[in-house]
């Protein structure tokens, strides 16, 4: 389900408010055996051009040992998907990478470039529940998502006469 770009920013608010709550104590360089969490962290690339994939690669460091969902949040503009459902993600126990493979559409139809976000949000809101991983920023990230069918600018008529 994808959501308005325009209510991103009261749901980043409210994930900032999570994230400062379930802030890691430490870094993955002196870890905190307090707490034995995993962060999970993401990476795309700045753009693509329709008809090749969105490619979001969510990385974990600390506990590998159990299955771990994550909660994600998309964001679109443009009509460049192939499917509106999107699987979830989840790394299997032992894995410390999943990725998330968004396949787009390359149409025939000129129109505007657009983007595809992914929002990380945390997997529980409330105080007394303990959150499974933390969320190594930034939370969120978009892929530009380029059209192909501009139309070549020669076409267009010209009002001089050829010589
Ligand atoms: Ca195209
Ligand atoms: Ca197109």
């Amino acid at each position: 389900m994808f959501f308005h770009a325009t209510r991103f920013g009261a749901l980043l608010a409210m994930v900032a408010i999570a994230t400062t709550v379930f802030a890691p104590a430490a870094t993955a360089e002196t870890p905190d055996v307090s707490d034995n969490r995993p962060v999970v962290s993401f990476t795309a690339p700045d753009a693509i051009t329709e008809g090749e994939p969105a490619l979001f690669t969510f990385t974990r460091v600390g506990d590998l040992s159990s299955d771990l969902a994550l909660n994600l949040e998309f964001y679109l503009e443009g009509q460049f998907l192939q499917d509106d459902e999107i699987g979830e993600v989840w790394f299997t126990a032992g894995e410390a990478v999943a990725v998330l493979s968004i396949p787009t559409n390359d149409d025939d139809i000129a129109e505007p470039d657009g983007y595809i976000g992914v929002l990380l949000q945390s997997r529980y809101f409330l105080s007394n529940v303990q959150e499974p991983y933390h969320i190594g920023p930034p939370a969120y990230r978009e892929v530009a998502v380029r059209d192909n069918d501009r139309p070549a600018v020669a076409t267009v008529s010209s009002a001089s006469p050829p010589v």
